[in-house]
């Protein structure tokens, strides 16, 4: 039994159109009971729409049409009736409250999908896609999403999980033959599947730094000691007054987030506190505070104030190099304008005057180019974390059996650690699932979803 449950799916407030949708069993009922049109709802086709009356009893609400779509064709794969009233913030109100007080209750976050799942209408890998098609910042994101949504990446294990099946139960097929000594399947090519398989798993599996790229953003930290000029470049990149700027040192006190869009992708910028010197380099005071922010950002860019030297900031530039080793790290010598002799240039750093907005756009081009390099890692999935860590143990899991197989330690142990890795492969479209997983990816979900 399924529970009628409702909820806005479009976002509230003031629109054109709002959607309300209502899905579990006896939803048509409770429909008719507060819609007069020129069919009863539970009378309708499936896949048809209707106009009409909705009522609160005898108060009108609105004129609304009503799509129906009979189980299993829908969403979910319950009965499903979508509610298009006009927008603003009390008709979808009213809506909802009267069929709550006619039988639904307010479905929780990610309700429609997770049923959707459970009614094996989309599988994890799919779920995800529509939680990633929701939320994307990216125009490569959101592509990806789609082609995952549309079942490619589920297709694929399933595809590699046959081989990998099929390879171990000729493996399990010969055992039963050992006695007479007989060794009938080609070793090669139960080397091949797996091999195949942990390509592939290998190849994913590290996409996975640059799907967050195009889930969350490009990040960019500004860093620096103070006074450098972190803020007027932040402004710079942002073409507008955004950060203030001054000549007294620790102007900036905790950070600034903004995003622009470069090649379809959210870059957000992070103007951070300056760092202070303190007699030990490893201690500079304030690093802790802006760990996290560097922590996740792709690119770090470290800022110097060459009237002070172009040396000035080395030290802290090779301790962040060293420190965040997945991140691109650029040394910015700044207020070049203040430089009489432009200086021979280290490969790894740049000169620009942020004040007067010379050389910034090297930046846009260094943040271009490593957006065009993650992005072809990128195949037919966003790889997330779920994913990442279960694409990893199955390559373990292969490898065991590789190695299994090469050292000629019997079919069993081979095909052991293929079937753990087929389940494992399994476990990332969701054959099996512990509820945990399940409520961590719907929490992602909006109620409405
Ligand atoms: N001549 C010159 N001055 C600059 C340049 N960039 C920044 N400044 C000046 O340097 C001073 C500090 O600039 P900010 O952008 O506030 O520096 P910050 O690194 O954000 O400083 P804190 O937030 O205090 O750490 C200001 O007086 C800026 O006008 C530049 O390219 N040339
Ligand atoms: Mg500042």
């Amino acid at each position: 039994m399924a529970e009628a449950i409702v909820a806005l799916s479009t976002p509230p407030g003031v629109s054109g159109l709002a959607v309300v949708r209502a899905s579990g069993d006896g939803v048509f009922e409770i429909v008719d009971k507060c819609f007069s049109g020129k069919v009863r709802i539970t009378e309708a086709k499936t896949h048809t729409i209707h106009y009409g009356e909705f009522r609160n009893k005898d108060k009108l609400i609105d004129f609304v049409t009503i799509s129906v779509f009979r189980a299993p064709n829908s969403y979910t794969g319950e009965d499903v009736a979508e509610i298009n009233c006009h927008g603003g913030y009390f008709v979808a109100e009213a809506i909802i409250e009267t069929l709550i007080e006619n039988g639904c209750r307010l479905a929780e976050p990610g309700e429609f999908t997770k049923r959707a799942f459970l009614n094996g209408k989309l599988d994890l890998t799919q779920v995800e896609a529509v939680a990633d098609l929701i939320h994307s910042t990216s125009q490569q994101g959101y592509q990806t999403a789609v082609r995952q949504l549309s079942g490619e990446f589920s297709r694929r294990i399933a595809e590699l999980k046959k081989k990998l099946l099929d390879a171990a139960s000729l493996l399990e097929l010969e055992l039963d033959f050992a006695d007479e000594g007989f060794e009938f399947i080609d070793r090669s090519l139960i080397l091949k599947a797996i091999d195949e398989a942990i390509d592939y798993c290998r190849e994913l599996s590290s996409s996975y730094h640059s799907s967050e790229i195009f889930r969350s953003g490009f990040f960019v930290g500004i860093t620096g000691f103070p006074n450098s000029g972190k803020s007027t470049l932040f402004n710079a990149l942002l073409k507008k007054r955004r950060a203030i700027v001054s000549e007294i040192p620790g102007t900036t006190r905790d950070y600034l987030e903004e995003s622009i869009f470069i090649e379809g992708v959210a870059v957000r910028l992070i103007d951070t506190a300056g760092l202070r010197e303190t007699e030990n380099i490893v201690e500079i005071e304030g690093i802790r505070m802006v760990e996290s922010l560097l922590a996740q950002s792709n690119l770090i860019l470290v800022i110097n104030d060459l009237s002070l030297g172009q040396t000035n900031s080395d030290q802290l530039y090779n301790q962040l190099l060293e420190r965040y080793e997945t991140s691109r790290v650029v040394l910015v010598q700044n207020k070049i304008d203040l430089i009489e002799k432009h200086p021979e240039g280290r490969d790894y750093e740049i000169f620009i005057s942020a004040k007067n907005n010379d050389g910034v756009n090297q930046i846009y081009e260094i943040i271009r180019e490593q957006i065009r390099k993650e992005s072809e890692h990128i195949k037919d999935v966003l790889v997330n974390q779920r994913h990442y860590l279960l694409l990893k143990r199955a390559s373990e899991e292969l490898g065991r059996a590789r190695q299994s197989l090469l050292e000629n330690r019997g079919n069993e142990l081979v095909a052991d650690d293929m079937r753990k890795a087929v389940q494992t492969l399994g476990e990332i479209i969701g054959e099996t699932f512990s509820m945990d997983v399940l409520n961590s990816i719907f929490s992602r979900f909006c109620i409405g979803k």
